[in-house]
Protein backbone atom coordinates (compact mmCIF):
# COMPACT_ATOMS: atom_id res chain seq x y z
CA UNK A 1 0.00 0.00 0.00
CA UNK A 2 1.70 3.23 -0.83
CA UNK A 3 1.31 6.41 1.58
CA UNK A 4 -1.52 7.83 -0.43
CA UNK A 5 -3.80 5.04 0.00
CA UNK A 6 -3.72 5.07 3.73
CA UNK A 7 -7.02 7.07 4.30
CA UNK A 8 -6.51 9.21 7.16
CA UNK A 9 -9.83 10.60 8.62
CA UNK A 10 -10.30 14.29 7.77
CA UNK A 11 -11.00 17.54 9.25
CA UNK A 12 -13.46 19.33 6.22
CA UNK A 13 -13.69 23.26 6.25
CA UNK A 14 -16.51 24.85 4.27
CA UNK A 15 -17.44 28.15 4.32
CA UNK A 16 -18.32 30.92 1.72
CA UNK A 17 -15.56 32.71 -0.14
CA UNK A 18 -13.10 35.10 2.38
CA UNK A 19 -14.71 34.51 6.05
CA UNK A 20 -11.60 33.19 6.95
CA UNK A 21 -10.98 29.00 6.26
CA UNK A 22 -7.23 29.03 5.56
CA UNK A 23 -6.46 31.52 8.42
CA UNK A 24 -8.19 29.41 10.70
CA UNK A 25 -6.76 26.42 8.99
CA UNK A 26 -3.20 27.52 9.40
CA UNK A 27 -3.52 27.40 12.91
CA UNK A 28 -4.34 23.65 12.85
CA UNK A 29 -1.42 22.18 11.14
CA UNK A 30 1.25 20.82 12.89
CA UNK A 31 3.82 24.12 11.78
CA UNK A 32 1.67 26.95 10.94
CA UNK A 33 5.14 29.04 9.78
CA UNK A 34 5.65 26.25 7.07
CA UNK A 35 2.00 26.30 6.28
CA UNK A 36 1.53 26.90 2.50
CA UNK A 37 -2.19 27.52 2.17
CA UNK A 38 -2.70 31.27 0.39
CA UNK A 39 -5.24 33.30 2.71
CA UNK A 40 -6.01 36.52 0.64
CA UNK A 41 -7.86 39.72 0.56
CA UNK A 42 -9.76 38.69 -2.64
CA UNK A 43 -12.37 35.82 -2.52
CA UNK A 44 -11.66 32.88 -4.45
CA UNK A 45 -8.10 32.50 -3.15
CA UNK A 46 -8.47 28.18 -2.61
CA UNK A 47 -9.14 27.40 -5.51
CA UNK A 48 -7.91 23.60 -5.35
CA UNK A 49 -10.18 20.81 -3.71
CA UNK A 50 -7.23 19.31 -2.28
CA UNK A 51 -6.52 17.72 0.81
CA UNK A 52 -3.97 19.03 3.28
CA UNK A 53 -1.78 16.28 4.09
CA UNK A 54 0.88 16.84 6.73
CA UNK A 55 2.92 13.80 7.76
CA UNK A 56 3.30 14.67 11.48
CA UNK A 57 -0.63 15.06 12.01
CA UNK A 58 -2.99 12.02 12.24
CA UNK A 59 -5.77 13.14 10.23
CA UNK A 60 -5.86 15.51 7.00
CA UNK A 61 -7.48 18.77 6.43
CA UNK A 62 -9.65 19.64 3.27
CA UNK A 63 -9.30 23.27 3.83
CA UNK A 64 -12.46 24.20 0.80
CA UNK A 65 -12.54 26.83 -2.08
CA UNK A 66 -15.31 29.54 -1.00
CA UNK A 67 -18.50 30.19 -2.89
CA UNK A 68 -20.59 33.04 -3.28
CA UNK A 69 -18.97 36.69 -3.17
CA UNK A 70 -16.04 35.62 -5.53
CA UNK A 71 -15.13 38.34 -7.62
CA UNK A 72 -12.44 36.89 -9.55
CA UNK A 73 -14.50 34.14 -10.69
CA UNK A 74 -17.15 33.88 -12.91
CA UNK A 75 -20.95 32.84 -11.67
CA UNK A 76 -20.61 29.86 -13.88
CA UNK A 77 -17.19 28.91 -12.29
CA UNK A 78 -18.82 29.50 -8.52
CA UNK A 79 -21.66 27.13 -9.86
CA UNK A 80 -18.97 24.66 -10.59
CA UNK A 81 -16.84 24.88 -7.57
CA UNK A 82 -20.21 24.67 -5.30
CA UNK A 83 -21.22 21.19 -7.52
CA UNK A 84 -17.76 19.91 -7.40
CA UNK A 85 -18.30 20.69 -3.22
CA UNK A 86 -21.35 18.80 -2.53
CA UNK A 87 -20.36 16.03 -4.97
CA UNK A 88 -17.45 15.89 -3.06
CA UNK A 89 -19.39 15.77 0.28
CA UNK A 90 -21.52 13.00 -0.64
CA UNK A 91 -19.37 10.84 -2.17
CA UNK A 92 -16.63 11.04 1.20
CA UNK A 93 -18.67 12.18 3.84
CA UNK A 94 -17.76 8.28 5.81
CA UNK A 95 -14.07 9.87 5.97
CA UNK A 96 -14.84 12.98 7.85
CA UNK A 97 -14.64 13.12 11.69
CA UNK A 98 -15.48 16.69 11.85
CA UNK A 99 -17.18 19.74 9.50
CA UNK A 100 -16.81 23.23 10.12
CA UNK A 101 -18.83 25.79 8.65
CA UNK A 102 -17.02 28.95 8.83
CA UNK A 103 -19.04 31.88 8.79
CA UNK A 104 -18.16 35.85 8.57
CA UNK A 105 -19.43 37.73 12.13
CA UNK A 106 -19.41 40.98 9.59
CA UNK A 107 -21.89 39.24 7.02
CA UNK A 108 -23.75 36.57 8.53
CA UNK A 109 -26.44 39.28 9.24
CA UNK A 110 -27.25 40.51 6.05
CA UNK A 111 -27.14 37.43 4.62
CA UNK A 112 -30.27 35.91 6.74
CA UNK A 113 -32.16 39.31 6.56
CA UNK A 114 -32.16 38.64 2.94
CA UNK A 115 -33.62 35.42 3.69
CA UNK A 116 -35.70 36.33 6.00
CA UNK A 117 -37.29 39.82 5.03
CA UNK A 118 -36.60 40.75 1.48
CA UNK A 119 -37.24 37.42 0.43
CA UNK A 120 -34.78 36.70 -1.96
CA UNK A 121 -34.04 33.88 -3.22
CA UNK A 122 -30.09 33.43 -1.89
CA UNK A 123 -30.46 30.71 -0.08
CA UNK A 124 -28.67 31.37 3.72
CA UNK A 125 -25.77 28.74 2.70
CA UNK A 126 -24.40 28.54 6.59
CA UNK A 127 -27.39 26.87 7.37
CA UNK A 128 -27.75 25.00 3.91
CA UNK A 129 -24.02 23.34 4.63
CA UNK A 130 -25.11 22.57 8.29
CA UNK A 131 -27.80 20.64 7.20
CA UNK A 132 -25.95 18.70 4.45
CA UNK A 133 -23.33 17.53 7.01
CA UNK A 134 -26.65 16.56 9.63
CA UNK A 135 -27.94 14.66 6.21
CA UNK A 136 -24.72 12.41 6.43
CA UNK A 137 -24.34 12.53 10.34
CA UNK A 138 -21.16 14.59 10.19
CA UNK A 139 -20.35 16.53 13.70
CA UNK A 140 -20.56 19.90 12.81
CA UNK A 141 -19.05 23.08 14.06
CA UNK A 142 -20.01 26.72 13.52
CA UNK A 143 -17.41 29.27 13.65
CA UNK A 144 -18.11 32.74 13.57
CA UNK A 145 -15.05 34.51 12.43
CA UNK A 146 -13.86 37.93 12.38
CA UNK A 147 -15.20 38.87 15.75
CA UNK A 148 -11.93 41.35 15.90
CA UNK A 149 -14.24 43.92 13.64
CA UNK A 150 -17.08 44.03 16.40
CA UNK A 151 -17.65 45.59 19.98
CA UNK A 152 -18.67 43.54 22.80
CA UNK A 153 -22.26 44.80 21.94
CA UNK A 154 -22.16 43.61 18.61
CA UNK A 155 -20.81 40.22 19.04
CA UNK A 156 -23.82 39.92 21.44
CA UNK A 157 -26.37 40.95 18.97
CA UNK A 158 -25.61 39.33 16.17
CA UNK A 159 -24.87 35.91 18.08
CA UNK A 160 -28.52 36.53 19.06
CA UNK A 161 -29.87 37.25 15.44
CA UNK A 162 -27.75 33.69 13.81
CA UNK A 163 -29.26 31.75 16.88
CA UNK A 164 -33.01 33.15 16.40
CA UNK A 165 -32.79 32.55 12.80
CA UNK A 166 -31.06 28.73 13.34
CA UNK A 167 -34.31 27.82 15.08
CA UNK A 168 -36.82 29.66 12.75
CA UNK A 169 -35.00 27.25 10.24
CA UNK A 170 -35.30 24.45 12.23
CA UNK A 171 -31.74 24.52 13.53
CA UNK A 172 -30.52 23.48 17.21
CA UNK A 173 -27.44 25.77 17.79
CA UNK A 174 -26.05 25.99 21.29
CA UNK A 175 -23.15 28.25 22.91
CA UNK A 176 -19.73 27.01 22.56
CA UNK A 177 -18.70 26.91 26.10
CA UNK A 178 -22.59 25.24 27.04
CA UNK A 179 -21.96 22.29 24.75
CA UNK A 180 -22.39 19.01 26.23
CA UNK A 181 -20.96 17.06 23.25
CA UNK A 182 -22.08 15.94 20.05
CA UNK A 183 -25.19 14.10 19.15
CA UNK A 184 -26.36 14.68 15.76
CA UNK A 185 -29.15 17.44 16.22
CA UNK A 186 -27.57 20.01 18.50
CA UNK A 187 -24.55 22.13 17.09
CA UNK A 188 -21.75 24.56 18.98
CA UNK A 189 -21.21 28.25 18.27
CA UNK A 190 -17.27 29.44 18.63
CA UNK A 191 -16.69 32.97 18.23
CA UNK A 192 -13.05 33.37 16.37
CA UNK A 193 -10.88 35.75 15.54
CA UNK A 194 -8.08 34.41 12.97
CA UNK A 195 -6.14 37.70 13.34
CA UNK A 196 -6.46 38.20 17.00
CA UNK A 197 -5.86 34.82 17.98
CA UNK A 198 -9.87 34.61 19.45
CA UNK A 199 -10.94 31.28 20.36
CA UNK A 200 -8.39 29.61 18.74
CA UNK A 201 -7.50 27.76 21.46
CA UNK A 202 -10.91 26.02 21.63
CA UNK A 203 -11.19 25.16 18.41
CA UNK A 204 -8.12 23.28 18.24
CA UNK A 205 -9.54 21.56 21.58
CA UNK A 206 -12.95 20.60 19.83
CA UNK A 207 -11.21 19.13 16.76
CA UNK A 208 -8.15 17.08 19.11
CA UNK A 209 -11.20 15.83 21.18
CA UNK A 210 -13.53 14.71 18.17
CA UNK A 211 -10.54 13.08 16.56
CA UNK A 212 -10.25 11.41 19.59
CA UNK A 213 -13.10 9.89 19.63
CA UNK A 214 -12.85 8.19 16.08
CA UNK A 215 -10.03 6.46 16.71
CA UNK A 216 -9.65 3.12 19.02
N1 LIG B 1 -10.10 41.10 10.62
C1 LIG B 1 -9.96 39.82 10.36
N2 LIG B 1 -9.56 39.41 9.15
C2 LIG B 1 -9.45 38.08 8.91
C3 LIG B 1 -9.73 37.11 9.90
N3 LIG B 1 -9.55 35.89 9.36
C4 LIG B 1 -9.16 36.08 8.09
N4 LIG B 1 -9.08 37.40 7.80
C5 LIG B 1 -8.71 38.02 6.52
O1 LIG B 1 -9.73 37.74 5.57
C6 LIG B 1 -9.18 37.51 4.28
C7 LIG B 1 -9.61 36.15 3.76
O2 LIG B 1 -9.02 35.12 4.54
P1 LIG B 1 -8.82 33.64 3.96
O3 LIG B 1 -8.31 32.84 5.10
O4 LIG B 1 -8.05 33.65 2.71
O5 LIG B 1 -10.33 33.27 3.64
P2 LIG B 1 -10.90 31.95 2.92
O6 LIG B 1 -12.20 31.67 3.58
O7 LIG B 1 -9.88 30.87 2.94
O8 LIG B 1 -11.17 32.48 1.45
P3 LIG B 1 -11.30 31.63 0.07
O9 LIG B 1 -10.12 30.71 -0.01
O10 LIG B 1 -11.32 32.69 -0.94
O11 LIG B 1 -12.60 30.91 0.14
C8 LIG B 1 -7.66 37.65 4.45
O12 LIG B 1 -7.31 38.98 4.09
C9 LIG B 1 -7.45 37.41 5.93
O13 LIG B 1 -6.30 38.05 6.41
C10 LIG B 1 -10.15 37.57 11.21
O14 LIG B 1 -10.44 36.83 12.14
N5 LIG B 1 -10.25 38.93 11.36
MG1 LIG C 1 -9.02 29.81 1.42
Amino acid sequence: MTSEEQLKPVLIIIGNSNVGKTSLTRYLVSNPKKFKGKTGKIPGTTLLLKKIQDPLMPFDILDLPGFGFMKRTSRRRTEHIKKMIIIHIEKHFKEFFLGIVVVNALRIRDELEKWFYKSEETIPLTFEFINLFKEFNTPVLVVLNKIDKLNLIDRKKIETFFFDSATKFGLKLVKFNEFKGFDGSVFPVLMTSALKKIGIKELKEIVESQFKKITP
